[in-house]
């Protein structure tokens, strides 16, 4: 037996990458809203205020808002239990600090849950998928503030209460680590909601890894999430016991460029920060034995370590299940001249022996195996989950309409297998969802052009479109792995 009996099968959005509408029953704006697209080789920019000439790809994105029964039909059509989706916080409190949430945000999610019940498929709900309100960055600075704690909590309150019984897998903050990833910036805004005042006041489009950033503040901020994602846990088991909450990692997945001992314990230390600070606060409830030097030596103090209150509640928070998304390995070497490459929200050291995507992002299945038995031997007794792994690449559209994707069918083939793998050896892994099972806008480049559908959409970064969807070879092929529980992957 290799899959579990139950094995959740499915894909994974974010609301802000897809759902377009983007003030519509009375949302408000959001980080995401703020952003313009580039490419492979533009950076994404930020520019504060709406510009009517400049096209924000977060605005409509795939218009899912308006297309979500069409959308949920084509994924129970491929057999799927799971579907992971985040609620847009600025749908609920378009303000971020409103007395009241937005009753017509409330009722769309509810909508969105009950066509998933038609299918009998388990919602997977993200509370925070980078869509942090711009009023929660403006008026209090992000996480760095205290007081957002109380906001998230209201919010998350609101959406317990409302969803409770509809939703019983939750995650509190996508990708929390990206607060560790790269110098500030674009883990700053999108992770912590914190941009330094010069930058929000700023007229002319800025480079997102241009954005100021105090590693001092990013920290402390950080800090303050992993207290908001703890009570959350705290309050969602409150409301309903039946609850599983989970975190939510990058999981970039490093290797030592050679055996030179010294980048053997690079690789480690960037393993420890990039990777396992976040998780080992989620599932152990305290920083691990390492964090105080690691902080003193990134000039950070680590004061917030010692409050003897978040210490309570890190402890009494921690969460039911890890849940993490892979795509790519990097390598870590102490040598100069190594190659780099890109990466999910990163760079790092180019593997002479893998092969990378058109955006640099290096392939590598076995990695795929690797973490899971790592993460496996570090939380014994943990459900693991990988809640996003997924092959951007640009799709060709025949004269006859059809979507030949063989790279993306051999990408997902390969790490199924290694996924496989990791439970023939025992590891207790609960599901798999793919990233962007829809074509969507790409959180780090912005463009429509990556595509990572199994599900094209006719939309461009031109602008043009009519958002008509339609099945590449891919979604054939993930139907047969769906309904075969991960067995039929030819
Ligand atoms: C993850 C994010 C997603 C998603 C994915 C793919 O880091 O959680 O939101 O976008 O990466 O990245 P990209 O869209 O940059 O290709």
């Amino acid at each position: 037996m290799s899959f579990p009996k139950g094995f959740l099968w499915g894909g994974a959005v974010a609301a802000n990458q897809c759902e377009g509408a983007y003030l519509e029953d009375g949302k408000g704006l959001s980080v995401p809203d703020m952003l313009l697209g580039g490419d492979v080789n533009t950076p994404r920019t930020f520019l504060p205020v709406t510009d009517p000439n400049a096209f924000y790809p977060s605005h409509e994105a795939i218009d899912f808002y308006h297309h979500y029964k069409e959308d949920i039909a084509l994924f129970a059509e491929m057999g799927w239990n799971v579907f992971r989706l985040s609620i847009n916080w600025g749908r609920i409190f378009p303000n971020g600090d409103d007395e009241e949430p937005n009753e017509a945000g409330l009722a769309f999610y509810e909508n969105v849950f009950a066509e998933c019940k038609k299918y009998n498929i388990e919602p997977l709900v993200t509370i925070c998928h980078y869509e942090i309100p711009w009023a929660i960055v403006t008026k209090y600075g992000g996480f760095s503030n205290r007081k957002v704690i109380d906001l998230f909590l209201k919010y998350c309150e609101a959406i317990f209460k409302r969803y409770k019984d509809q939703v019983k897998y939750w995650l509190t903050f996508n990708e929390i680590n990206i607060a560790c990833m790269g110098e500030g910036g674009i883990g700053n805004l999108y992770g912590l909601g914190i941009m330094e005042d010069e930058d929000i006041n700023a007229t002319e489009p800025i480079k997102l890894s241009a954005l100021k950033s105090n590693r001092q503040r990013t920290f402390e901020a950080l800090h303050n999430e992993f207290v908001a994602s703890a009570k959350a846990v705290m309050l969602g088991h409150e409301i309903n016991p039946d609850f599983m909450i989970g975190n939510m990692i990058c999981h970039i997945t490093v290797y030592p460029l050679t055996p030179d001992p010294k980048d053997i314990l690079a690789c480690t230390v960037e393993d420890n920060f990039k990777n396992n600070l976040c998780g080992d606060v989620q599932v152990r409830g305290e920083y691990p034995v390492w964090a105080r030097k690691y902080f003193l030596d990134k000039g950070v103090d680590p004061f917030f370590m010692d409050n003897e209150e978040d210490k309570k509640i890190l402890k009494e928070g921690t969460v039911d299940f890890y849940t993490f998304s892979y795509y790519m390995s990097n390598c870590v070497t102490t040598h100069t001249g190594a190659e780099t490459t890109a990466g999910n929200m990163s760079h790092g050291g180019k593997n002479p022996y893998l092969k990378a995507s058109d955006w640099g992002w290096q392939i590598d299945p076995d990695g795929l195996e690797y973490t899971l038995e790592f993460l496996a031997d570090r939380y014994p007794g943990v459900p693991l989950m990988v809640v996003e792994n997924g092959f951007g690449a640009f799709d060709k559209v025949e004269e006859d309409g059809s979507i030949h994707d063989p790279y993306r069918i051999s990408y997902f083939k390969s790490h199924i297998e290694s996924m496989k793998k990791a439970c023939e050896a025992g590891v207790p892994l609960i599901g798999y969802t793919t990233w962007g099972p829809i074509d969507l806008v790409s959180a780090g480049t912005g463009q429509y052009a990556k595509r990572y559908g199994f599900i094209y959409v006719d939309r461009h970064d031109d602008g043009t479109g009519d958002f008509s969807r339609s099945r590449k070879d891919s979604f054939f092929w993930y139907k047969k792995c769906c309904e075969s529980n991960g067995e039929d992957l030819a």
